[in-house]
């Protein structure tokens, strides 16, 4: 199967997998204005759908399924795939209230506080994130759901995710953030979820360890040349076809890869470390011409 193909095969499973795993909503009437019933509080359930079912490039769910496909995935990755979405779409919902980085635009709509209102989209972020855990436990047998959640608790949790964005928010004020402190950023807040989704993939395709760390140094390379890809586009791309505001990090002079090193080194770096993923990826047994082949479209991305 050729790429497109096969990566159109993946997205619409995470389609039709965030559809189905996702709590549904209650149909609101007369005698029912909350929408209350078996699938629950209707609003809630509406907000959390609206966020994930805005679309997005939906990298880390595909890179869960095609992991665990090297492996011939013996445990079905799609909740693992769903739940990693569900995190990342709590981030993205909590990253734009107007707390954090106040923005309006997301995955080319409103963003969840503009669309519903903010204590709405920080419940959804908090409901969508506690659903992700609900998902794993779920879904797998408990040796497999004991390692799932303790990767995706750390990959989200203080020393990664959750981490790298107050470093980050501390680091926009002041003006002389350092390299290293970037990269300390960087990997916590975006290398260390895509990590994640690989090591998910690697588990549900019952993985051996130097395999998952092959899958874990392919996600770290890939993930810091997803970040500076990122923020080449924010200082190049438009609003419209990044579908979230563009230019924000040079009206905020936030130290990016592309304010400290330049244009020309930044995409240096990404070529770097889209090789190192490549390479990491060799190391690999199984058929790595799809996920060879995401990686390099993943650094020609216009979006
Ligand atoms: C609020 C706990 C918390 C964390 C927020 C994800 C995040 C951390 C902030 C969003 C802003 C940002 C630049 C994050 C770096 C990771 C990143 C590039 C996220 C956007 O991921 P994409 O491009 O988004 O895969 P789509 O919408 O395509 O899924």
């Amino acid at each position: 199967m050729d790429f497109p193909t096969k990566l159109n095969t993946h997205l619409a499973r995470i389609e039709t997998g965030i559809d189905h795993l996702l709590p549904p909503m209650a149909v609101a009437g007369a005698d029912n204005p909350a929408g209350l019933g078996a699938a629950g509080p209707r609003r809630i359930h509406e907000a959390m759908r609206y966020s994930m079912q805005a679309g997005g490039k939906r990298l880390r769910p595909v890179l869960v399924l095609a992991a665990a496909e090297l492996f011939g995935a013996k445990s079905d990755a799609l909740p693992a795939a769903i739940a990693i979405e569900c995190v990342h779409t709590y981030s993205l919902i909590h990253d734009d209230l107007p707390c954090m980085d106040n923005d309006d635009l997301r995955r080319g709509r409103p963003t969840a506080h503009k669309k519903f209102d903010e204590a709405t989209a920080l419940l959804a972020g908090d409901a969508l994130l506690t659903h992700a855990f609900a998902l794993l436990a779920e879904n797998y047998p408990p040796a497999l759901v004991a390692k799932a959640v303790g990767e995706l608790a750390a990959a989200a949790g203080s020393a990664h995710l959750i981490g790298g964005q107050m470093e980050d928010l501390l680091a926009e004020k002041k003006a002389d953030a350092t390299a290293a402190e970037l990269e300390f950023i960087h990997l916590s807040k975006t290398a260390a979820m895509i990590e994640a989704s690989l090591a998910l993939g690697g588990f549900c395709g019952g993985a051996a360890e130097k395999d998952l760390d092959a899958l874990r140094d392919a996600g770290r390379h890939l993930g810091l040349a997803f970040q500076i890809i990122d923020d080449i586009l924010d200082a190049t791309a438009d609003t419209a076809t990044l579908g979230k505001t563009a230019g924000k990090d040079a009206k905020t002079g936030k130290t990016t890869f592309v304010k400290l090193h330049g244009l020309d080194a930044s995409r240096r770096f990404a070529r770097e470390h889209t090789d190192a993923a490549r390479a990491s990826l060799d190391r690999l047994p199984g058929e790595k011409t799809f996920l060879t082949a995401l990686i390099q479209n993943m650094a020609l991305r216009s979006k």
